[in-house]
């Protein structure tokens, strides 16, 4: 990685943007609108991304900039690792299936990519703990404080995590498949690496273009090291961390993984007790989410709204509508939507809604396909998890 000071693709962009824009957004530039404002990208070794740290590595893109794209450029993809990544000699990398099955095996990645076909799933990664910043103003979490940036959406190419399952033989009562990384890190004085699992029926049963995957390209490129070079999960609608990057191990078995980021971190608490902690599911589904990313004065008594929405990783992983207020949720316009719509992926949508007054606040939510909402609020965790209540955005920052 680079550490060495760049311009920053922020102040170009803003440049660029001013000279570029109808007169429209400059107005709202100078109105005080809070467009874009992003200073901690001016700091970040990643073009592109706001660093929250560097090592390990997390860093999220600008959502104005992130909403630009259906299928989110690698520059603009978030990255959020436990460790700074492993450098895998590509030659050397075997990945291990074991367990609960008939026909233990490592692979090469010349072998795993040789044997079964090439599987493509386009699906949003969305890390548990978007939105954090927001969680944090109910009472403050540990925890990076991400934006709504932490999520982006790729077309995952590799092989069918269930053709790999079918071909090692699963043997009798096998129910979860436990996923190891490559990621050795120091965790409370002990070296743990990152693992996870997830139900073997999750594994088994996917409709088609959704199907998890052993991948090793995301948008038609090999994986960089921080996407979890040479080989990663992908786990559609399920939460970022059951996406394990540098896979070395793939264990069948019987219960889930005694991991720590399956056992223990990952879970709904609101105390730190080891009854809370053991008694709490670990964390699969993401939760239905929208989130406002930009918001453009029309000069007609009108703005425009622009966002995402990101369906929820259960039921059939599709959006029935989004909508939005500025009269605090009395009444509601549904938004366009823009993009295309696929199972476990986001959508991006715009709306013009009426700005009474300067300090107005515009609210967004979603809908699922079976007509259940986002919450108003969302309950406070320990971990700042799963945060989905209502986004609220004042038109001008007070
Ligand atoms: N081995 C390993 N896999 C990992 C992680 C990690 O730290 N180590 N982070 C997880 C988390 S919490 C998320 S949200 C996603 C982020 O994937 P990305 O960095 O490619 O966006 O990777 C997951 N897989
Ligand atoms: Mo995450």
């Amino acid at each position: 990685m680079n550490n060495a000071p760049i311009e920053t693709p922020w102040r170009l962009n803003r440049r660029r943007l001013l000279q570029a824009a109808p007169t429209g957004l400059i107005g709202w530039f100078a109105a005080g609108g809070t467009l874009l404002a992003d200073p901690a990208a001016a700091d970040s070794p990643w073009p592109g991304l706001i660093a929250h740290s560097v090592d390990p590595p997390n860093a999220e893109p600008a959502v104005p900039t992130l909403i630009r794209n259906w299928v989110t450029p690698l520059e603009h993809f978030y990255i959020r690792s436990h460790a700074v990544a492993p450098e895998i000699d590509p030659g050397k990398f075997r990945l291990k299936v074991e367990g609960l099955v008939r026909r233990p095996t490592e692979f090469s990645l010349a072998e795993l990519l040789g044997r079964f076909r090439r599987t493509e799933t386009m699906a949003t990664m969305c890390c548990a703990g978007n939105r954090r910043e927001e969680h944090s103003l109910i009472k403050p979490v540990d925890g990076v404080q991400w934006r709504g940036g932490a999520l982006g959406n790729a077309l995952w190419s590799g092989v069918s995590l269930a053709d790999v399952l079918r071909a090692v033989e699963i043997a009798d009562g096998a129910k979860h498949v436990w996923f190891e990384g490559l990621d050795p890190h120091e965790k409370r004085g002990e070296q743990i690496i990152f693992g996870g699992s997830i139900p073997l029926s999750r594994a088994l049963a996917a409709p088609a273009g959704a199907e998890p995957l052993l991948c090793d390209r995301m948008n038609g490129q090999p994986l960089t090291p921080d996407h979890g070079y040479p080989l990663r999960t992908v786990v559609p609608g399920y939460i970022g961390a059951r996406s394990v990057k540098w896979l070395g191990r793939i264990v069948v078995s019987d219960r889930p993984s005694e991991n720590h980021y399956l056992a223990t971190a990952y879970k709904l608490v609101t105390e730190s007790t080891p009854d809370a902690w053991s008694q709490a599911p670990a964390l699969m589904s993401l939760p239905l989410q929208s989130y406002i990313g930009s918001m453009t004065s029309r000069g007609d008594g009108n703005v425009r709204v622009r966002g995402y929405a990101l369906p929820p990783g259960y039921g059939d992983g599709l959006l029935q509508r989004v909508e939005l207020s500025s009269d605090g949720g009395t009444n509601w316009k549904r938004a366009r939507i823009t993009s295309e719509q696929r199972r476990y992926c986001w959508v991006l949508w715009e709306a013009d809604v009426p700005a009474p007054n300067a300090r107005a606040e515009i609210v967004v939510r979603a809908v699922d396909s079976e007509g259940r909402g986002q919450p108003e609020k969302a309950a406070w965790n320990l971990k700042g998890y799963m945060f989905n209540a209502w986004h609220r955005k004042p038109l001008r920052q007070p």
